[in-house]
């Protein structure tokens, strides 16, 4: 599965079931959703796993990548294409070694000491923020701004996507930070029309 970081939707248990799921998702999609990560903090694995392949049959032949949010044993089971993990779920190493050579890995990093940590050669991309702060993620870290996410992405080994607070009028800004794209949660799941929202990020206004 080809990675594409362009726009890069996270689902959210509350804002992506007010039109269900996967027809969310799939709106998404068909709006310019390059790449999807399941994130729920709260559903048993069980539940994450069913959600899981019912979304990889929705997205069979879009040429779209689903990646799990932090448990490996449900993009294991669940024949996902990758796991997302943040700085406190878990050994990037043993979790590239479960997953194999093929499958997607990408690691949240928030700061420069965490850089300087990682090893790049067992991950794909990271995840670089937040750069603004957002009621999307409780207890997240101190706010980049384009500033710091322009630091993290010049520092940065791997290709970067940025999140946090991130709406259709970033996207210029991003991509001048250095970030190859924008993940984004609210402004794509807690909207009427998810592919309008997500349309919009695709091809901006001009100014
Ligand atoms: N990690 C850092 S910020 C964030 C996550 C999962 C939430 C992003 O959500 P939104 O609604 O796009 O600000
Ligand atoms: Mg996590």
């Amino acid at each position: 599965m080809p990675l594409d970081l362009s726009l890069y939707l996270v689902t959210d248990r509350e804002l992506c079931a007010e039109q269900g799921l996967v027809q969310t998702v799939v709106a998404a999609v068909r709006g310019g959703v390059t790449l999807v990560q399941l994130r729920d903090k709260h559903a048993s694995d069980a539940e994450l796993i069913d959600q899981a392949r019912r979304l990889k049959a929705a997205l069979a032949g879009t040429g779209v990548a689903l990646i799990i949010n932090d448990r490996l044993e449900v993009a294991l089971a669940s024949g996902a294409d990758g796991l997302h993990i943040g700085q406190d779920d878990g050994d990037v190493a043993q979790a590239r070694a479960a997953l194999g050579p093929h499958a997607i890995l990408g690691l949240s990093v928030q700061t420069r000491e965490q850089l300087a940590r990682l090893d790049p050669s067992a991950l794909n991309y990271l995840g670089l923020g937040p750069v603004f702060a957002t009621p999307s993620k409780r207890d997240h870290a101190e706010p980049l701004g384009f500033e710091g996410l322009a630091e993290l992405a010049a520092a940065s080994p791997l290709p970067g996507v940025a999140i946090g607070g991130l709406k259709a009028e970033h996207v210029l800004p991003t991509r001048q930070a250095g970030a190859q794209g924008l993940a984004v949660i609210s402004a794509i799941c807690g909207t009427p029309d998810p592919e309008a929202a997500a349309r919009a990020f695709t091809r901006p206004p001009r100014h």
